[in-house]
């Protein structure tokens, strides 16, 4: 029996930092997996590091249902975004090991292929109307199929999704965003999808993220005046630790409902699911305890018709992307997946044979996961202390973000 001889972890920052972890046999084949908790990354590397490395030397790598059961139940402390990462980068792991050990890729694995490839879709996000009009067309024309349209709102200076003015995403310091004003939001937001309806026509997914910031009543009215633009889904429209607050919602607009990227276990679902508030569920493989955890949640939600579309921002890793791509080809009510470029560097450091194409994502024929880490690329790539930006309204007062 081969056994798990030793574990490592790798922070590198091509572009953006990513937490890996690297698992060796006794046999000589080694799976990575990703455990990136983007402003958080050193958490979740000293959480596996210091609690859960030492508890994997000397198991057996093909036991991937009882090590994740082990890493949950073991630890007592149940949940939570450090620990749910942690255990997801064991997991994608194992299941790289298990396909490379088997010859097999992890689709293959998970009973092989639903469809033919995994709808995407991409961002477009300008600081004006007829730019972001413009980006959607663009990406139409490069094959997209579905595209998430955020635009700044004029009188509210920076905002969610919409490049910075000389600057990016992270800083050292939270950047601060200031001026949040929901009603000029609300007003704005079904003028700047008449304005791309009208220019990409019918055919074109359209989507938005509302990034947590409505009340419940205001994400129905938001639904509504949305409504004759038939969008694929609103994300995010309220946050979701209340999760009976989807009543609400749902209550008001036909406008289908995504929510979950912050999600990290099926109990922060289970009423949603249950009570069919929401149509997508955005829970990831990183995030979400791994392939292992996320196959069940998948299950538990075929059952009540809701669907996957998996978070899949930059700042999940193309580690977790591969996890995506089989995970998208082998489960049938996984119905589209977000798909961000990564900075370029990123992708020297991880070879990948996923790819997208004509807006499909293909996770390739490799055995196991079908990623890699070049290890000696992530050396020249040192961590980077960066935070997620915050949001005060405009009197001042701390917003979701
Ligand atoms: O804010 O990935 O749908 N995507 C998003 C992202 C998230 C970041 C958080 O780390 O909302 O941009
Ligand atoms: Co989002």
């Amino acid at each position: 029996m081969a056994k798990i001889e030793n574990a490592r972890v790798i922070v590198t920052s091509p572009g953006r930092n990513f937490v890996t972890l690297k698992i060796e046999t006794t046999d000589g084949v080694y799976g990575i997996g990703d455990g990136t908790l983007n402003g958080r990354e050193l958490a979740v590397a000293a959480y596996l590091r210091d609690h859960v490395v030492p508890m994997l030397i000397g198991r057996d790598p093909a036991d991937i249902e009882d090590t994740w059961q082990l890493l949950y139940k073991g630890a007592y402390w149940r949940r939570g975004p450090v620990t749910m990462a942690s255990i997801a980068a064991v997991d994608m792991a194992l299941w790289d090991i298990k396909g490379k050990v088997l010859g097999a890729p992890v689709w293959d694995l998970l009973g092989g292929r639903s469809r033919a490839a995994t709808l995407v879709y991409t961002h477009a996000s300008a600081r004006t109307i007829e730019e972001t009009v413009e980006q959607v067309a663009q990406l139409q024309a490069r094959g997209f199929k579905a595209v998430r349209a955020q635009c700044l709102v004029p009188g509210i200076d920076e905002m969610y999704g919409v490049p910075r003015q000389g600057g990016t995403e992270d800083s050292s310091l939270p950047f601060v965003e200031t001026g949040w004003d929901t009603s000029r939001y609300m007003r704005f937001v079904p003028k700047l999808f008449e304005a791309v309806r009208t220019a990409v026509g019918e055919e074109l997914h359209l989507l938005h993220d509302a990034h947590h910031r409505l009340s419940p009543i205001e994400a129905g009215r938001l639904g509504r005046d949305l409504e004759e633009f038939r969008l694929f889904w609103l994300e995010d429209a309220v946050p979701a630790e209340l999760q009976a607050a989807f009543r609400v919602v749902r209550q008001h607009t036909t406008t289908p409902l995504a929510v979950g990227e912050v999600f990290n276990n099926i109990h922060d679902c289970e009423q949603l699911v249950r009570e069919q508030l929401i149509d997508y569920l955005r829970m990831s493989a990183v995030h979400g305890g791994g392939i292992t955890h996320l196959r069940k949640v998948a299950a538990f939600a075929e059952v009540y018709h809701v669907k996957l579309g998996c978070h899949g921002a930059a700042d999940l890793s193309p580690v977790t992307m591969a996890a995506a791509a089989h995970l998208g080809l082998a489960t049938n009510n996984v119905a589209i997946q977000e798909y961000a470029e990564h900075p370029e560097q990123s992708y020297e450091v991880f070879p990948h044979h996923w790819s997208v194409v004509d807006g499909y994502l293909h996770p390739g024929d490799a055995p196991g996961l079908g990623v890699d880490i070049d290890e000696r690329a992530a050396e020249r790539f040192g961590y980077v202390r960066s935070y997620l930006p915050v949001s005060r309204k405009t009197d001042g007062a701390i917003s979701s973000w």
